[in-house]
């Protein structure tokens, strides 16, 4: 049954707009800036916070940096000659991403301090009904481009609450808290938590890093990027995209193929047990480093400082599991009692259960997370019926854990364009999918997530859902995304002419 679509508070005014998009970040500004190029300009940037850059604005924890290549991490259309590393640190992806605002002129787009408390389609009107912090939006059409790793996760330990020092979150962190000397308790052994780990450990007084599952780390080949290597980059055209299409070739043959393939994973878990046996003398904390899951089953990930933090004299790893947290301590199930100062959340992120997708409501006044209560379907990772006029930018199926999200984006942001051209073109108010074209697509991605790594590697991921099923990583090569969403698969939606 259709809800009363919401009108405007009193004395609020509705500003109306053909496309609302909704975050700033590479997907934001990808989608943005890809409009422009073409000439719309009737477009918002809803932004919660007060500038952009997503993810890359909000990971601002000591040690950020991006485990991609940087000439991979970025816009086709932007390339950056002048990266300063192979691997680019936090603030030079951000400091990319602001100058690439203002170089397409996105800005003046913008509306910071949006935060979205809800989105709702009015069927009469034929419009998405936006509302925010920042003042209500009538949209004809809804871009989320909220991110997936957005929102962090706060893990539900008892006694967290009564702490009485600092608690701060990888993704949130607090630069002006000065960490030297403290007793810090690091939660957490992910992507984020082995950056921070390295960082912090030399200023810390003592570092506790409690881990509940060993990471699988491969050694990283960073290295500042040489003067003439960016001169090169700069004057012979097209040696940029060179680069580009190697790491590009390189990255997704090895990792898809060992994906589909457990029999090529085995060299890359030699790899990492040698690297382990190197920077880790000591057998029992080896042991304790030592996954028992297949490799790449989670997210590998690179480091050369991560061990050596952890074997580090002021650092001691915990294995045990966390049973409460008091106003100065963490006690473990084991008994222990360590003091702590600052306890440092590297938790991770809601993937699964994106908080966006209870503010979005459709057609039937159901939210996202409500339609996708038994796992998140779409068509193309893009659309899902009864969501008119929607698109999802980062959505489901979308992620990959081997290469640039940036090519993932950049698919993406193409095929919803492709989409708008189309009902641009036909004279459409409204295009829906099918629910048949999103089953067909539940049954491709399950499908092609058959036999994988990440389904069968015993391990637990948020790249699967609550239900086991595979509803966030896309499991085959890109480039088959790209062509997939190459253009609008008119045949799978139905358009409803403006008049
Ligand atoms: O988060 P995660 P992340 N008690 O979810 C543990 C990207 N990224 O922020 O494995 C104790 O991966 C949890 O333990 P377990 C990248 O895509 C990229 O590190 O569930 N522990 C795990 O160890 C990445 O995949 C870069 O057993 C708890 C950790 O917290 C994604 O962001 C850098 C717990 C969470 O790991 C997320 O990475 C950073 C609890 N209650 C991030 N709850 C680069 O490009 C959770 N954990 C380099």
């Amino acid at each position: 049954e259709n809800q009363p679509a919401p009108s405007a508070g009193p004395g609020r005014a509705v500003r109306e707009v053909g496309i609302a998009i909704i975050g700033s970040g590479f997907a934001g500004l990808g989608m943005a800036i890809t409009l422009k190029r073409r000439g719309e300009t009737d477009f918002v940037l809803l932004e919660r916070a007060g500038d952009v850059g997503g993810t890359w604005r909000d990971n601002t924890y000591p040690g950020a940096a991006c485990d991609v290549q940087s000439n991979l991490y970025s816009f086709s259309f932007a390339q950056n000659p002048d990266w300063g590393r192979s691997y680019s640190e936090q603030p030079e992806i951000q400091a990319y991403l602001q100058r690439t605002a203002d170089r397409f002129d996105v800005r003046r787009h913008c509306v910071f301090g949006a935060d979205v408390s809800s989105a709702r389609w009015d069927d009469d009107a034929r419009r998405w009904l936006v509302s925010t912090a920042a003042g209500d939006f009538r949209a004809r059409v809804l871009v989320s481009a909220a991110g997936a790793l957005a929102d962090p996760t706060y893990p539900d330990i008892p006694g967290l609450d009564t702490f009485a020092g600092t608690v701060m979150h990888s993704a949130r962190w607090d630069a002006a808290h000065d960490l030297s000397g403290e007793k810090v308790a690091v939660i957490g052994t992910g992507a984020s938590a082995i950056q921070v780990v390295p960082a912090i450990q030399p200023v810390v007084g003592t570092i506790a890093v409690y881990q509940r599952t060993p990471a699988w780390v491969v050694p990283r080949t960073d290295h500042p990027v040489k003067p003439w290597m960016r001169r090169l980059y700069r004057f012979v055209p097209g040696f940029q995209n060179l680069v580009r299409a190697a790491l590009y070739l390189f990255r997704e043959f090895l990792v898809i193929g060992m994906a589909k393939n457990r029999r090529f994973l085995k060299p890359v878990g030699k790899l990492a047990q040698a690297h382990l046996h190197r920077q880790v003398r000591d057998p029992k904390l080896r042991r304790a480093l030592t996954p028992d899951y297949t490799i790449g089953c989670k997210r590998i990930l690179i480091s050369n400082d991560y061990f050596p933090a952890v074997a580090a004299p002021n650092a001691e790893l915990v294995t045990a599991g966390i049973a409460e947290v008091r106003p100065h301590s963490i006690v473990t199930t084991d008994g222990v009692e360590r003091p702590t100062d600052t306890i440092v959340l590297a938790t991770g992120f809601h993937v699964t259960d994106l908080p966006i997708a209870e503010k979005i409501c459709g057609r039937d006044g159901r939210s996202l997370a409500e339609v996708w209560e038994d796992g998140m379907v779409s068509n193309r990772s893009a659309t899902v019926a009864g969501f008119p006029n929607m698109f999802l930018l980062v959505g489901p199926n979308v992620g990959v854990g081997h290469t640039s999200m940036v090519y993932m984006i950049e698919s993406q942001v193409a095929y919803v364009d492709d989409a708008l051209q189309t009902m641009d073109a036909e004279g459409l108010a409204v295009l829906e999918t099918t629910r048949e074209a999103q089953e067909a697509y539940r049954e491709l991605i399950a499908e092609k997530s058959k036999g994988t790594v990440w389904l069968g590697g015993g391990c637990a991921s948020w790249y699967l859902d609550k239900h086991g099923h595979n509803s966030t990583l896309w499991p085959d090569f890109t480039f088959r995304f790209r062509k997939l969403t190459k253009k609008l698969d008119r045949e799978n939606y139905v358009g409803t002419p403006a008049v």
